[in-house]
């Protein structure tokens, strides 16, 4: 008998892993393996929504499965797999898709975003919520950890959970998102009016997962900040300052406040300098368990997931199937 609540997040292995991804989404799903049935997926088939190199998309698809790997997602206590692998989350798209009004998905910042740094509008990439939706009611997940940006994309599903309910029968339980308290929306260094993205061109507005400590130390002096020389939490006034201190509470667990009153009059260099050591600290044995990890172990960890996963959804899906129509003959 299943009793344990079950925690569900993806991933686009577009490449680029970063501190945002980290503290807004991983850390959560590592602690929460311990207390639920944690079901985390690296979602390729979303990936392809934006123009993108095979080859390439080969190696991030890898990457991005070694790097959760490194961060302490444990395949003997989650299920951890590739959405390509598992073809019921594509046909659960298409019947949720059949109940989408067109205006919600007219309404959805992501898209409107994405278009407007120039991806074609496809499809594809209109239909992406649908697509998010059915991996999160797949294996009828109750809560999703992750960022704040996916918050509407949740507020979407629930909405979606609730239509299938009430118009063919109760499958869907309606889940919860699950967004930290502090790093829920990292800043990019050089913009920090604008989220930390995997996407945005300028490399220097991100710390990746695996960047040297060298790299580290060089893009958090030269992020930007302001001309007022006191170190204080003020996202309208001081963005850029009030995005390191938040990094570094969430990197070393302590307070803004005792931040602040530690570095208030040290001067950006210095305060800058702890915020890399701190986020430096954080990464090291990260970045030292990829580096031990081997491919062939890791293909074998996801064609393992994906079998396991294929198993489950069949279970779940006959039961969607058997509400709208679809049930075998
Ligand atoms: P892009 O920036 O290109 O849209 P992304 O990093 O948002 O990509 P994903 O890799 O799918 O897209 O995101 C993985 C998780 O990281 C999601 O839960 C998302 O909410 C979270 N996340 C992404 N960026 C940030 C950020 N800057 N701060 C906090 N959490 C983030
Ligand atoms: N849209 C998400 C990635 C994603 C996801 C999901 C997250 C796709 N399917 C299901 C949680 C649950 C993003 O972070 N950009």
């Amino acid at each position: 008998m299943e009793t344990n609540k079950k925690v569900f997040s993806g991933v686009q292995p577009t490449g680029n892993v970063h501190l945002g991804n980290y503290l807004g989404a991983f850390r959560n799903w590592v602690a929460l393996q311990d207390d639920y049935d944690a079901i985390y997926c690296i979602v390729d088939l979303h990936g392809m929504t934006v123009p993108y190199d095979p080859p390439e998309y080969r190696r991030t698809r890898l990457e991005t499965a070694k790097v959760l790997l490194a961060i302490g997602v444990d395949p003997d206590r989650s299920l951890f797999y590739m959405q390509s692998q598992v073809p019921h989350h594509a046909e659960l798209a298409w019947i949720l898709g059949t109940i989408t009004p067109t205006g919600v998905l007219n309404r959805m910042t992501q898209y409107k975003d994405k278009l407007a740094t120039g991806a074609p509008a496809n499809l594809g990439l209109y239909s992406y919520p649908v697509l998010m939706a059915a991996d999160i009611l797949l294996f009828r997940a109750d809560l999703v950890p992750v960022g704040e940006d996916q918050k509407q994309h949740l507020e979407m599903t629930r909405d979606l959970a609730e239509r299938f309910n009430n118009r063919f029968a109760e499958v869907f339980p309606i889940p919860e998102p699950l967004i930290p308290a502090t790093a829920a929306r990292v800043m990019s260094l050089t913009e920090p009016t604008a989220k930390m993205s995997k996407s945005d061109p300028a490399d220097k507005s991100r710390i990746l997962i695996l960047d040297s400590a060298d790299v580290i130390m060089k893009k958090v002096k030269s992020a930007v900040t302001d001309s007022e020389p006191t170190v204080r939490y003020d996202t309208e006034a001081k963005p850029g300052i009030s995005n390191l201190l938040e990094i570094m509470a969430a990197c070393t667990g302590r307070s803004i406040d005792d931040l602040v009153s530690e570095y208030h009059d040290a001067g950006y260099g210095r305060f800058k300098e702890a915020v890399a050591e701190a986020i430096i600290e954080t990464l090291a044995p990260i970045k030292s368990a990829y580096e031990r990890l081997d491919d062939r172990e890791v293909a074998r960890i996801l064609q393992k997931g994906a079998l396991d996963a294929r198993t489950q959804a069949e279970v779940y899906q006959s039961e969607v199937r058997r509400a709208v129509g679809l049930d075998q003959m």
